[in-house]
């Protein structure tokens, strides 16, 4: 397992688990979406979680939630986020920007984005070769279907090896482009084309993921499956996202991609105590 992720100018280390706090310039985002669509409102929040503690900020212009209607386009997805990226300029945490068109990925490289984070794994024609050369991180991550379609039936015959098998071939194929496993991370894709049962499984299983030699994202704040356990809305599911954050720690991830950052701050802070890390 590598040490340090590189991730554009930064280098940063992975012995404790890190906070990716999310921030999400759309109008339909299933938890937060409307709520940053206006630049400043974006970079104001961005602002905030860092100061809560956030070791990386993810932006996403396209919500990804389940029975999403047609896609932004780019032009939309780059006037949304370009604004904020420029205006983010300088913090002291790296940027990463959620999107799977590669026109948006140049671009947002180019306003000096230190990660991308594809939940389509760079399976978009020209997407690997928008990357390649630049010194970003990259997110792999898992989906079955697409977000329009992709809750109506999610079959697996064994969830677990499924997903550990797309990974490793899509690791394959990106490293076989040129990228140096040093920029890259894997996500096993909780929500994406799961039922419930399908997202419990892997992260029992979470650990099995780092024989892929790569950190591991794990996104599970606020998402529908802690509504189904919980019977809570979207708004009202911070203690379960705490709690899924934290197993997901325990069992290996190394990126927690969170609304609350503050919160599972304090949750890790508390795991790092118990386990005798450093803070
Ligand atoms: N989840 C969402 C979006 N992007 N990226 C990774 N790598 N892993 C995830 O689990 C993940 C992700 C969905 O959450 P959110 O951004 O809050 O919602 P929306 O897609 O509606 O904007």
């Amino acid at each position: 397992m590598i040490a340090q992720l590189q991730c554009g100018r930064y280098r940063i280390a992975l012995a404790r688990p890190l906070i990716m706090g999310v921030v999400n310039i759309t109008p339909d985002s299933f938890s937060d979406g409307g709520r940053f669509l206006d630049s400043a409102a974006a970079i104001a929040h961005a602002h905030a979680l860092i100061d809560q503690g956030a070791d990386l900020i993810d932006l996403g212009a396209e919500s990804s939630r389940p029975g999403a209607a047609a896609s932004v386009s780019a032009e939309e997805e780059q006037r949304r986020l370009l604004p904020v990226l420029r205006g983010l300029r300088g913090v002291s945490v790296p940027l990463s920007v959620d999107t799977v068109k590669p026109e948006v990925m140049r671009a947002a490289l180019a306003e000096g984005a230190s990660m991308i984070n594809d939940i389509n794994a760079l399976r978009a024609e020209g997407a690997v070769a928008a990357v390649v050369a630049s010194d970003a991180a990259l997110c792999l991550m898992h989906m079955q279907g697409t977000p329009g379609t992709m809750q109506q039936n999610p079959r697996y015959d064994d969830v677990v090896a499924e997903v550990f098998a797309y990974l490793q071939e899509r690791l394959r194929s990106v490293r076989a482009a040129g990228v140096a496993p040093e920029r890259l991370v894997v996500d096993p894709g909780f929500g994406f084309g799961k039922t419930l049962e399908h997202n419990l499984e892997l992260l029992r299983h979470l650990r099995r993921f780092n024989a892929l030699g790569v950190p591991l994202l794990a996104g599970w704040s606020r998402k529908s499956s802690l509504g189904k356990i919980t019977g809570k809305p979207a708004d009202d599911r911070l203690a379960a996202s705490i709690a899924a954050a934290l197993i997901a720690a325990q069992n290996g991830a190394r990126i927690l991609r969170v609304h609350d950052v503050g919160a599972t701050r304090d949750a890790l802070a508390v795991l790092a105590a118990v386990q005798g890390e450093e803070k």
